[in-house]
């Protein structure tokens, strides 16, 4: 449908036509990148839950496969729900995945290559035993979901983690198992958390604290945390906490019991939701996949037939300048998409102005900016902690907002603001969607978070522009937000790029590198398919 054309992005991932949400099963193998990802064949809304199927060199440029799981069992009639890969030490992988049987029952299965010689991966075995976990005493037959990938304690048991929840209370449970066939329950959680609700795609997994690699999903001792994430069913956001596990009894500890998981941290306070971790062996990185749901209505996307996109995958990694958060960042290999780049040596933007940045194209941008501040009034205080402003990006204030102008059209009639903030005790890093498009019926949200700044550090952003989604990230991905927009005016050259400073007692001095990228290579394989 050419109505919505500008909307389909140029190098993020997303499948030809229809659905897809979760992304399941992320692993490397033989040489290529595996994302399987949860997609209705059949239509644009959700429903009918395959496994769809892509694979890549690099995590950029993506070919299709055919479907890699059908429901067509009686464990999983209703729906090849999500589920996470588990690679054993002999090279095997095995799929954990959760069913919704033909009585709308959770139940955990478990899935395997049918050939593992085969790079691509293409046929999927269904374990004969099917369910290998059906919902144990005490947990509801229908919240009972998404399998974490395994690791292996020093007593050579697997555990796998499984989310769920009682009354109001989010929690994760633990089983055990030698052969993923038979699984043991624990008599205790991994981790629970009162009134955080059902806890979808459960990701569990340690951070080295002084390293700058990621670790493999087993690792564990002294200079290791744990991170636990939860997807908040009720909330529709991606939480995670910082903390300890023990493996004597598979228990998890927050650091700071303030910030537990589904009260603390988001890993993206933008449209994100049901990420999963893998371990990247071959290059030593932890890298994350998450889902980006459109905001449009329902009947938009059926009329344009196709619903969602992933994100750039990021790497994880432990912030230890702050000791309490993670780094989130875009895998590397988006930086081959590169193409010219123009550079803008300290732009001064005076209080209440906007400057256009001139370069040729607006919609495929990789931009990096860091901000100096002039402080104009040594008697200004600045004001209280008022987040990212009532009146987002529109607001004056003190020491706020500036930042960039991305996907506006020349008169700023439509235009996406992505700002800092300062108050005079935080920062802030936020983005208004509230102009984002003329379109009356999409949402139009004003995203943001804290962001913590050291005191010698400058403010900085990176932001992915793809037409109709802005990733972005605020020190080196302390704090991040993914926006899904829809402009109107503001698409292909139409596109423009500003930067602004709403403050009232400081100028803002910018310096910009900006990137154009190139278009990603995603096709179908073999050609001919039609997927
Ligand atoms: N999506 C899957 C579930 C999961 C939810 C079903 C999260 O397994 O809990 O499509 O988006």
């Amino acid at each position: 449908n050419a109505m919505f054309s500008w909307q389909r992005t140029a190098f993020h991932f997303q499948p030809q036509k229809n659905w897809m949400n979760d992304p399941d099963g992320p692993l490397f193998h033989m040489g290529w990148y595996h994302l399987f990802y949860q997609y209705n064949p059949d239509s644009a809304v959700w429903g009918n839950i395959t496994w769809g199927h892509a694979v890549s060199r690099d995590m950029i440029h993506w070919l299709y496969l055919p479907i890699a799981m059908l429901p067509n069992k009686w464990y999983d009639i209703n729906g090849v729900w999500t589920g996470s890969a588990t690679v054993l030490p002999d090279g095997k992988i095995l799929m954990l995945y959760t069913g919704d049987t033909n009585k709308y029952v959770q139940v955990q299965n478990l899935a395997y290559p049918a050939n593992l010689s085969d790079p691509l991966l293409l046929d999927w075995v269904k374990y004969t035993g099917n369910p290998i976990l059906v919902p144990p005493p005490g947990i509801g037959s229908k919240d009972f979901r998404d399998p974490t990938t395994g690791w292996i304690g020093p007593d050579e048991k697997w555990r796998v983690a499984i989310g769920s929840k009682k009354g109001k209370t989010g929690l994760s449970l633990v089983y055990t198992t030698i052969d993923f066939i038979n699984f043991e329950q624990n008599d205790h959680y991994l981790h629970a958390v009162p009134g955080t609700g059902m806890w979808e795609c459960l990701d569990f997994y340690p951070v080295s604290i002084n390293g700058s690699k990621g670790l493999d999903t087993s690792v564990n001792g002294p200079y290791v945390k744990h991170v636990l994430k939860a997807s908040l069913d009720d909330a529709r956001v991606d939480s995670y906490a910082l903390g300890t596990y023990f493996v004597e009894n598979d228990t998890w500890v927050p650091d700071n019991p303030l910030k537990d998981v589904g009260i603390g941290l988001l890993l993206d306070y933008g449209r994100y939701y049901a990420s999963k971790t893998f371990y990247d062996k071959e290059n030593e990185r932890r890298i994350l996949w998450g889902w980006v749901n459109e905001t449009d209505i329902e009947s938009d996307d059926l009329r344009k037939g196709w619903a969602s996109l992933q994100t750039i995958p990021r790497t994880v990694l432990f912030d230890n300048k702050t000791g309490s958060n993670l780094l989130l960042w875009p895998v590397e290999e988006v930086e081959s998409l590169r193409l010219s780049s123009d550079e803008f040596e300290g732009v001064v933007v005076k209080p209440g102005s906007v400057v256009p940045l001139n370069i040729s194209l607006a919609t495929q941008l990789d931009i990096f900016a860091e901000f100096e501040i002039e402080w104009l009034n040594s008697e200004s205080i600045g004001e209280s902690n008022i987040g990212c402003g009532r009146g987002g990006a529109a607001d004056r204030s003190a020491f706020g907002p500036f930042g960039l102008l991305a996907i506006a059209d020349d008169s700023l009639s439509e235009q996406t603001p992505i700002y800092f903030r300062l108050s005079n005790t935080t920062t802030f890093f936020c983005v208004d969607e509230t102009r984002s498009s003329k379109a009356s019926d999409v949402a139009k949200p004003i995203y943001g978070s804290q962001v913590p700044i050291l005191s010698d550090e400058k403010l900085s952003m990176r932001v992915l522009v793809d037409h109709s989604i802005i990733e972005s990230f605020a020190q080196g991905g302390r704090t991040v937000i993914t926006s899904r927009i829809y402009p109107t005016e503001a698409i292909y050259g139409a596109a423009r790029l500003f930067v602004f400073n709403n403050a009232t007692d400081i100028n803002i001095k910018i310096s910009l590198k900006i990137w154009q990228l190139n278009s990603a290579f995603i096709r179908p394989f073999p050609f001919d398919q039609n997927q």
